[in-house]
């Protein structure tokens, strides 16, 4: 079936002027945001490439991490739900998105318990299940009310452990194909991917185990020639694009778009 990482339509938006204040562990200077463009063009042009639809958004001034759409809603085949981030300055971010979802899909869900917080980067979709990492972002009461809120569209949820000092759970991995993940070898470790087959990202590489499988490409941050040759190797089409912008902030391939298939 492959509806984990065949699409026809992505959404992102437009980094904002306001980056210069977005969060970041720790403080490694501004991104430049001249490049920042640059890399976000080169992005949406590879999604495009492969012959998807994308929702480009306007630049949010008022959320310094709004480029990072991928945190504000859980898209899948029979619906979306909107998140409700972990980080303060995030928060309004999710419903800032919701008309755009309402747009394209008759089933829209929202995360609204006070106590919920989660955030789309720490959800991994595969083919058979729904991984959830609890992380400082992603809490017991946002995993229980997606598990909830997800159960009569018949998915299988797992939850799962991002590891302690990584910001989300996909920050150290991504879905290759059907049964495959990169990883770092950190996170697999943890046992979590047990089930499935892992491609480890090289020593020294770790930081661009958060590649996205889109269609006929793997996306992933340019700089990490081992990983990449490693997945050439393994028959994937990878397409290298810049992330020293977004890095800065923490961010990679996968938070900067929402990728599904709506069902009106
Ligand atoms: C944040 O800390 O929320 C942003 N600076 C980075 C968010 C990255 N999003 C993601 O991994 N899905």
């Amino acid at each position: 079936m492959s509806r984990s990482y065949r699409f026809s339509h992505a959404i992102t938006r437009q980094p904002a002027a306001s980056i210069i204040r977005g969060l970041r562990a720790v403080d490694t200077g501004n991104p430049s945001l001249d490049l920042m463009r640059q890399h976000h063009a080169d992005y949406i042009a590879a999604l495009k490439s492969t012959g998807a639809t994308v929702i480009e958004l306007a630049a949010s001034e008022a959320y310094p991490d709004s480029v990072f759409v991928e945190d504000t809603a859980l898209c899948l085949p029979e619906g979306a739900v909107i998140m409700r981030p972990g980080a303060p300055s995030r928060l309004g971010e999710a419903a800032e998105m919701a008309p755009h979802l309402q747009a394209l899909y008759g089933d829209v869900r929202r995360i609204d318990g006070t106590d919920s917080f989660i955030e789309g980067g720490d959800i991994l979709t595969t083919e058979q299940e729904i991984l959830i990492g609890r992380s400082a972002r992603t809490n017991a009461a946002g995993i229980a009310e997606l598990t909830a809120k997800l159960a009569d569209w018949g998915h299988k949820v797992r939850e799962v452990f991002t590891p302690p000092g990584v910001l989300h759970f996909k920050t150290d991995c991504s879905l290759l194909d059907g049964d495959t993940i990169l990883s770092t070898e950190r996170l697999a470790a943890s046992g979590c991917f047990d089930r499935y087959q892992v491609i480890h990202t090289a020593l020294g590489e770790e930081a661009c185990a958060n590649a996205i499988r889109f269609n006929d490409l793997v996306l992933m941050p340019a700089g990490f020639p081992k990983t990449r040759d490693a997945l050439v190797k393994a028959g994937y089409t990878v397409k290298e694009i810049g992330n020293s912008e977004c890095a800065k902030l923490d961010g990679g391939m996968s938070c900067l778009s929402l990728r599904f298939t709506p069902k009106p």
